[in-house]
């Protein structure tokens, strides 16, 4: 359905219902009540309304309905519904809502209502948290004071009322398909590889998603988009902004940020500004530097400094569970990627090392195929410890690849103490499951600390 006006919404707050209680749902539900208008808010969950989780939202009027979501919610007259986006449309409570036409939106949407400040958002399968918080890093190095927030961990929600700038925003696909005015003044799109095919029903269905983020730009915004990418390169024309590139196969674009003779290179028309030799672009890894010319492709759009953005990108260490390096231990290096909860992400990581390494992987099985990762097995993996639901599949994947040696495991710890043994002077010992956490971990961040703590235990 096509929302038309908030604005209407906003001059006469009526009734919203909030689904689904985790973080962004929260979030949005203390920011309409701040706001005047009248929340219920419903969870599956059977919390106690005294419980700390959800006592702060009784406490400002919100009528919290939880342990369920009765059928007669859908019945009521809401202005709009505000769905978690962690919660596919096609979950019983979301399709009588919508079969009712209740207007269903995200928090992104409800955020970009309040609103004043530009808004930069960065989305794509793989490496928004990575550009994301480099692009609030080399802003900040510029001298702006940004707001980072978004699927990154901080819900959008939570930040309308914060001093600052402008916003940086990680968005998901999950977000962005409940948006219809959002209007960031920059869009960055990173890449297309299959995810989240369960929750939007096609691979198609979710570009369609992560397009979105274009809908409401005219031509005074901007969209930055991977120019590697023909999925994404060959959409430029049909877009209403004015377009940048990125690309680390030199600069066939008038506005972006290229690789050319080494260099990152910073093009506007014919004027070129090298920022900096690919040598000292910090991050490892090929992925990362697809993901640093995005970022300062971002950045330079949205005001940053050439010289900040090449200082941040000579400086920057990574984010926490991707690729992050954990520590040396006899000659062997341990580094988490405990974000990659696909193969497309576990292969980035396997590329960012030429050979030795011990690789950690299985997890959550979703019945997705291993064998587009054999090529970047083979030759690179010395040996691999295997966990998880998905450890037998992964087994055989790699004895294909022929790699003699792997062990099953069932923890996190045991993993650790394999991979140490195994290990020689000069190997990686790379946690890079390929998989989702929830068949063991609660999330990829906890499966992520624990191994930390494990490597910190050797
Ligand atoms: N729930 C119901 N009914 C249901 C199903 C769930 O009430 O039928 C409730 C659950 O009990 C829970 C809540 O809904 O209380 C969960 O909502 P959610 O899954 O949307 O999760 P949030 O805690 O709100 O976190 C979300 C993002 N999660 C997802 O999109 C799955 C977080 O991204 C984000 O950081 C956070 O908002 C703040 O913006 C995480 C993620 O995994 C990192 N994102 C995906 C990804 O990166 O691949 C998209």
């Amino acid at each position: 359905m096509k929302l038309v006006t908030p604005e209407t919404w906003l001059h006469a707050p009526g009734e919203a219902l909030v689904v689904g209680l985790g973080r962004s749902g929260k979030a949005v539900a203390s920011l309409l009540a701040r706001r005047g208008f009248r929340v219920t808010a419903t969870d599956e969950r059977a919390l106690d309304p005294s419980d700390p989780a959800v006592a702060p939202l009784a406490a400002l009027g919100v009528d919290l309905v939880l342990g369920g979501h009765p059928e007669a919610l859908a019945a009521r007259p809401w202005q709009f519904v505000a769905k978690s986006p962690g919660i596919p449309y096609h979950q019983a409570f979301i399709a009588k809502l919508i079969q009712a036409s209740h207007v269903i939106v995200t928090d992104v949407e409800i955020a970009s209502w309040f609103e004043t400040r530009p808004i930069y958002a960065i989305t794509g399968s793989n490496g928004k948290t990575t550009t994301t918080t480099l692009v609030g890093e080399m802003l900040k190095a510029s001298g702006y004071r940004p707001i980072v927030a978004g699927n990154i961990g901080t819900p959008v929600c939570d930040v309308v009322d914060q001093p600052g700038d402008l916003l940086v925003l990680e968005v998901s696909s999950f977000q962005l398909d409940g948006t219809h005015t959002f209007h960031p003044q920059g869009g960055a799109l990173l890449n297309f590889y299959p995810a989240h095919i369960d929750y939007h029903g096609s691979y198609e269905a979710y570009q369609q998603a992560k397009w979105k983020l274009f809908a409401n730009q005219t031509a005074d915004d901007v969209a930055i988009l991977n120019w590697d990418q023909a999925l994404v390169r060959d959409r430029a024309s049909q877009l209403a902004p004015r377009v940048c590139g990125f690309s680390l196969e030199g600069a066939p674009f008038d506005e972006g940020v290229g690789v050319i003779d080494g260099a990152l290179v910073a093009v506007r028309g014919r004027e070129r500004t090298a920022i900096l030799p690919v040598e000292h672009v910090a991050l490892p890894g090929r992925h990362n530097l697809q993901n640093a010319a995005a970022a300062a492709a971002v950045a330079l759009a949205a005001g940053a400094s050439v010289e900040a953005v090449a200082r941040v990108l000579a400086t920057f260490q990574g984010v926490e569970h991707r690729l992050e390096f954990v520590r040396e231990v006899s000659g062997v290096r341990y580094y988490n990627d405990s974000k990659a909860t696909n193969p497309d992400a576990a292969r980035q990581a396997l590329r960012s090392f030429e050979r030795g390494i011990v690789w950690i992987a299985g997890g959550l099985d979703r019945g997705i195929s291993f064998d587009p990762l054999l090529p970047d097995i083979s030759g690179r993996v010395r040996a691999a410890v295997l966990l998880g639901e998905t450890r037998e599949q992964l087994r055989d994947v790699i004895a294909r690849a022929g790699v003699p040696t792997f062990v099953l495991v069932s923890s996190m710890e045991e993993a650790v103490h394999e991979a140490s043994r195994i290990a020689e002077p000069g190997d990686v010992v790379l946690l890079s499951p390929a998989c989702a956490s929830w068949d063991m971990f609660p999330s990829y961040e906890v499966r992520g600390s624990m191994f930390k703590e494990a490597v910190h235990r050797l």
